[in-house]
């Protein structure tokens, strides 16, 4: 089945309970020396559950039962087995992706609209994907005789919660390695639903292991001895921690940082679809995204009416309910990213931008902040050359092709960018220009198993995605 039907934006159909253990060696289990937490819906500050925390114990628990199901059962068993564990479960999450969507709306506050139609369709996409690799990794680029590179130790973030796990786990265990995967602290829940789903795939014991806890536990997990891969997404200054930490161990990592794109229109762009693709790049999951197109640069020439239609766009966006079908944006995930999205847009105000948002009332409970554009923003402002990992667009302008290509360059990270013309030679032009690891164009944050992602600089090494993503995980 590959139709997703459309799914009821209840709270009724997703069954929570009060308290969940770790997920090791096939079973959910008490954590023997940590102390649990509790996972809030931003939205309304409900509290969903109590999440066990991991703590080196019980990380040492669950990378031994990755290693020995690594070795016994999931390295030796052969591609075109492992591939139909992998079909298995990409039709599990077909089939539960209704209850599955409205739990990561719950948990992380995006939009169900986005879930549903989004992140679960590429979540299943890539179990699918990653499932017709398994048997023929002689063509992953990593030689003619490519093994797997062992236990996996994968820490995750918040924004896409079962995206990143599934960008993380499809390819590991398509390659025949086993993982321990810590989902963040923020967003525990769907991960802790994939650790049923491996239960119910009757994925042998070990080869998956869900451990969660803060960013102690992931500490304690990328440095453990038994692990010889880690894969990380989330903060730059977490990620140069974990190749710190790392550096002079044989374990090969990954790491996909953050980013601070350029979302570039020509004058000839054409005007409607631009306008959508910069609302997109911006706002789509609260700005909650590492290759948001965060600095529109705008060609001077259309400027006026390119601010003037965005403007009117933004005032239609709606705010609001995550579980409501109608809303464009919904909650912030937690109470200090709302502070940091805050902190950073006040230091906008007072660097001289200017700041405007439509009229919008947010709802009294939970965490929230109003779609907002910056303008007057010069490339030394905070704003331009910072992660707001929020709903705020800070714009630029340009006059040439050449001024386009050194102010979207002009930034520490390299991830993504996007240019928005009706010329074939200049968007080819542009994208070798551009330092960025992926370069939309005529699009903005489009997303495809088949396709590698990943960036340059301190956007973070390695790729994931594609066939690249999967030699990430083998030896060469
Ligand atoms: O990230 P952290 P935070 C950016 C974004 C955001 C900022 C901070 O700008 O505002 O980072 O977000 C785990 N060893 N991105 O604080 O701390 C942590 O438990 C091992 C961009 O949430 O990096 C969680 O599971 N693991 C980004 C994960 O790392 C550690 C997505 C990410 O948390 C750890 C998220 C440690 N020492 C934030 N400390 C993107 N690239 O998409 C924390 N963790």
């Amino acid at each position: 089945r590959f139709e997703y039907a459309p799914a009821p934006e209840s709270r009724a159909i997703v069954d929570i309970k009060s308290s969940y253990g770790l997920f090791i060696n096939g079973a959910f289990t008490e954590a023997t020396d940590g102390k649990p937490f509790k996972t809030v819906s931003p939205a309304s500050e409900e509290v969903l559950a109590e999440v066990s925390e991991a703590g080196p114990a019980d990380v040492d628990r669950a990378v031994k039962a990755a290693r020995k199901a690594y070795e016994k059962v999931w390295g030796p068993m052969p591609g075109r087995d492992r591939a139909k564990y992998l079909y298995r479960i990409a039709r599990l999450i077909q089939e539960r992706s209704r209850e599955l969507a409205v739990l990561e709306s719950l948990d992380n506050g995006k939009p169900i609209r986005e879930s549903r139609d989004v992140d679960l369709p590429l979540v299943a996409a890539h179990f699918f994907y990653y499932a017709g690799w398994a048997d023929k990794l002689e063509y992953a680029g990593a030689g003619p005789d490519p093994q797997p590179l062992g236990v996996a130790a994968q820490v995750i973030p918040w924004n896409f919660p079962l995206m990143m796990l599934a960008w993380k786990i499809a390819p590991a265990l398509a390659a025949g390695n086993t993982v321990v995967l810590k989902p963040a602290e923020t967003t525990p829940l769907t991960a802790l639903a994939f650790a049923e789903i491996c239960q119910q795939a009757d994925l042998p014991p070990g080869v998956v292991n869900i451990i969660t806890g803060a960013g102690r536990t992931g500490q304690a997990l990328v440095e453990h001895e038994g692990v010889d891969k880690v894969a990380f997404t989330g903060s730059t200054a977490v990620g140069r921690a974990i190749a710190k930490s790392v550096a002079g161990t044989p374990k090969k990592v990954t790491l996909e940082l953050g980013g601070k794109a350029a979302n570039i229109v020509f004058e000839d762009a054409p005007i409607d679809q631009t306008i959508e693709g910069i609302v997109n790049g911006i706002f789509f999951n609260q700005g909650h995204v590492c290759c948001a197109g965060s600095r529109l640069l705008v060609q001077e020439s259309v400027y006026d009416e390119v601010l003037a239609r965005l403007k009117r766009r933004m005032s239609t966006l709606r705010v609001g309910d995550p579980l409501d079908k109608n809303t464009d944006i919904g909650a912030i995930n937690s109470a200090e990213q709302l502070a940091r999205i805050r902190e950073l847009s006040q230091i906008g105000e007072d660097e001289g931008s200017e700041r405007w948002s439509p009229e919008c009332e947010l709802p009294a409970q939970g965490f929230w902040f109003p779609p907002t554009v910056f303008t007057g923003v010069s490339q030394a402002h905070r704003i331009a050359r910072e992660e707001i990992f929020g709903p705020v667009l800070s714009v630029l302008t340009f006059r040439t092709p050449q001024e386009a290509v050194e102010k979207a360059n002009n930034t520490p990270f390299g991830l993504s960018a996007g240019v928005w013309t009706e010329k074939g030679s200049r968007i080819l032009w542009m994208a070798n220009q551009l330092r960025a690891g992926v370069v939309w164009a005529n699009t903005f944050n489009r997303f495809d198993p088949t396709s590698p992602f990943g960036g340059y600089k301190e956007s973070g090494y390695g790729r994931e995605g594609g066939r690249h993503g999967l030699e990430a995980y083998l030896a060469h």
